[in-house]
């Protein structure tokens, strides 16, 4: 029987790297973290969350706090910060070993309904400030009308709410966790202290940061509690849109989250997220939006003479998205920053895992367009949708 327990931090980390002790020792230990970052989208953001309690420099931007708590306990409580060593404990613990399927996760799945994920990307809200008051929830989630899985969500769906704000725009996020484990928020649209704002916070806890998207873009959010791989792999992610301060050529927009789910049976039918499977790599499902396949059920569809564009962001947490639209080209691909770095007439572009990107198309021919992970080990997985342009 293989072991089937996350790995203590010291196995994630290379065992050449220094254990946590002097400052100087501290420092080596975050630049391997960093280095592991680029490997493991959050994973430095969560290592990074390893200092000892009540070290850190607050910042003004930054709160935690827990719900209802007098304020001299919620400041005992914001120094004390849920770090990847403590969340490792948690998950080492009788509660469940590398699965996601916690009491809260599996109860009452045979009631829940499917429900298709709309890919619109949504109008931007009056003004220029958005506030989020979100929550951590682990909820059973019906992905296929026969498959329900034991999700790690934020708000109770996968992928999490999609966020659309504009460049310059200011974010008040907070996430309350309702769940036994922690979790914690890190938006790839956000410059903030990735220690203090992406911290992980316990049941009934809730932190809360501000902050003004530099980039245009399509950037992904996700849990970075450690191991961050469970808790990508789990469900805890999503997409930020962020346009530009000067509108895009008026466009039908659509948003598309890719990522992969790595399955085991477990208790009541419900099929969980299994640690191990995600080390292997090996997925059963790749898939847009979290469901398998669900705009070939029920495509998207447009007009000849739109412009269609996809704010595309793969969520992992391993694999690349190789995006294509059969019978079609891409008019524009953006690299980054929309409109800047657009490329023209691309057939097919690598997304990577942690990444996003904008990919526009021109529909003047009636027809079905499938649209694709071209890497078609993993397309024919769930990652394939039709686009209907109607005459
Ligand atoms: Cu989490």
């Amino acid at each position: 029987m293989p072991d089937q327990s996350p790995p203590r931090l010291s196995e994630i980390v290379p065992a050449e790297s220094p254990r946590l002790g002097a400052p100087s020792d501290r420092r080596a230990f975050l630049a391997n973290a960093s280095a592991l970052t680029l490997a493991i989208p959050g994973l430095g953001a969560a290592l990074a969350g390893c200092s000892p309690a009540g070290t850190e420099r607050p910042i003004d931007s930054v709160q935690t706090r827990a719900a209802g708590s007098p304020d001299s306990t919620a400041a005992a409580l914001a120094q004390h910060n849920s770090d990847s060593r403590l969340d490792s404990s948690v998950l080492k613990g009788a509660r469940h070993g590398a699965t996601s399927a916690t009491p809260q996760a599996t109860r009452g799945a045979a009631q829940v309904a499917f429900r298709r994920y709309d890919p619109a990307l949504p109008p931007l809200a009056p003004g220029s400030r958005l506030q989020l008051n979100w929550h951590a929830r682990e909820t059973p989630v019906r992905i296929r009308e026969d498959t329900v899985v034991a999700g790690w969500t934020f708000e109770g769906d996968i992928p999490g709410p999609i966020v659309h704000c504009r460049v310059g725009d200011t974010v008040e996020f907070t996430l309350t966790n309702d769940a036994e484990i922690p979790h914690s928020m890190d938006f790839h649209a956000a410059q903030v202290d990735p220690k203090v704002a992406f911290r992980s916070v316990q049941k009934g806890q809730s932190v809360t940061f501000t902050f003004r998207p530099k980039w245009a873009g399509a950037f992904m959010y996700h849990c970075g509690t450690a191991p961050v791989l469970m808790h990508i792999g789990s469900g805890m992610y999503g997409a930020i849109i962020v346009s530009p301060r000067e509108p895009l050529p008026v466009a039908r927009e659509f948003v598309l989250v890719q990522s992969e789910f790595y399955l085991a049976d477990a208790p009541n039918g419900v099929r969980a997220f299994d640690y191990q499977k995600m080390l292997a790599t090996m997925p059963d499902y790749v898939v847009f939006n979290g469901r398998p396949n669900q705009y070939i059920d029920a495509p998207i569809r447009v007009k000849v003479g739109d412009r269609v564009r996809f704010w595309l962001v793969n969520a992992g947490p391993t694999h690349s998205c190789n995006f294509h639209v059969v019978g079609e080209q891409f008019d524009t691909v953006y690299l980054g920053a929309p409109p800047a770095s657009a490329i023209r007439g691309a057939q097919t572009w690598a997304v990577a895992p942690g990444g996003g990107m904008c990919f526009e198309l021109l529909c003047d021919v009636p027809g079905e367009f499938p649209f694709v992970n071209h890497g078609f080990g993993h397309g024919q997985k769930g990652s394939i949708g039709i686009l209907i342009v109607e005459s």
